[in-house]
């Protein structure tokens, strides 16, 4: 695995932007244009990612990107690359479409399952703050349950969409789940998808101070807690073959280190999750996690 000291010194997220304080989309698209190298065009649709890259002709990013149309991102990530091909320049870029989890799991998932089935050419990030965060914290197919949004006022009663399980039922070549709070795991994932082709689908988890109502300084800890609770979970799946990554990786031996009620007692948007809701959370948690720790070691056969 890369460590922090040997990622690029090139810096292509440039310092300032207008994203929140501590906002994990920052964290993961700074480990992603490093291993991108810069060589990349960015297609995103309507999301905090939009506002961390700021209004034309200011860009916080020093890549060229393309906005488009909320459902659109999978569909026009495939435009762009036979916009490249059709101009002879295919070999000198990658096309990276990256979309929230609203935009993934729920509005953009038609063009995106189109491009899955087709196989088209680019990586696709989904990356997931749980929630519709540039319209105001409302619930996503990506909320988990027992978080509270606008929209579901008294905590949401349903476990959120497994996209990753999606796009592996697809057959793409390359799926992976990933942490903006673990940049070196975020990093090598998009360096190896960087050198396949076909669709590429990484999720990678965001957390999101203002939507999840805790202190921006703790957007890592949270992160990390994340993972140390079960529920983000780090892996990949290489042509079918699955196996865990960096810290997921190590607790497949040492055992999931947190209760869930470690990991949400620290954020605002739990505060209205009861006891007999939060033992489904941790049940259902542990069942995905026994299942991933077992497709782990069967892959290593
Ligand atoms: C067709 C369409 N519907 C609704 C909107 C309004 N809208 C803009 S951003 C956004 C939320 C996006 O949520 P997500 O994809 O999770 O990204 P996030 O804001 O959380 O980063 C919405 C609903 C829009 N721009 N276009
Ligand atoms: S609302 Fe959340 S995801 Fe959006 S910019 Fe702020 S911290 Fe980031
Ligand atoms: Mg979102």
């Amino acid at each position: 695995m890369t460590r922090v000291t040997e990622l690029p010194d090139a810096e292509h997220l440039l310092s300032g932007n207008r994203a929140c304080a501590g906002c994990g989309i920052g964290t993961g698209l700074r480990a992603i244009t490093k291993a991108l190298d810069g060589r990349m065009v960015l297609v995103n649709p309507a999301s905090c990612l939009t506002v961390l890259g700021g209004m034309y002709p200011i860009s916080s990013l020093d890549v060229p990107w393309v906005n488009v149309a909320f459902p659109s991102t999978a569909a026009s990530a495939a435009g762009v690359r036979a916009g490249l091909r059709a101009l002879g320049r295919d070999g000198e870029m990658t096309v990276l479409a990256m979309a929230g989890d609203g935009g993934t799991a729920d509005i953009g998932i038609q063009a995106l399952s189109g491009a899955a089935e087709r196989n088209d050419d680019f990586i696709y990030v989904c990356y997931d703050n749980e929630a519709y965060m540039n319209t105001g914290t409302q619930r996503s197919g990506s909320t988990p349950a027992g978080a509270r949004t606008t929209t579901t006022m008294a905590g949401k009663r349903e476990n959120p969409k497994d996209v990753p399980a999606i796009m592996e039922a697809h057959g793409v070549p390359y799926v992976a789940s990933t942490s903006a709070a673990f940049p070196t795991d975020v990093y090598d994932k998009v360096v190896r998808a960087r050198e396949m082709s076909g669709l590429r689908y990484i999720h990678m988890n965001t957390p999101c101070p203002s939507g999840w109502s805790f202190d921006p300084k703790d957007s890592i800890s949270i992160g990390k807690l994340a993972v140390d609770a079960g529920v983000v979970v780090l892996y990949e799946i290489v042509d079918g073959v699955f196996r865990l990554t960096g810290r997921s990786k190590s607790l497949a031996k040492a055992g999931l280190q947190v209760p869930v009620a470690e990991y949400v007692a620290g954020q605002g948007r739990f505060k209205t999750l009861g006891e007999a809701e939060l033992a489904g959370v941790q049940r259902w948690v542990e069942e995905r996690w026994s299942a991933y720790v077992a497709r782990d070691a069967a892959g290593q056969r």
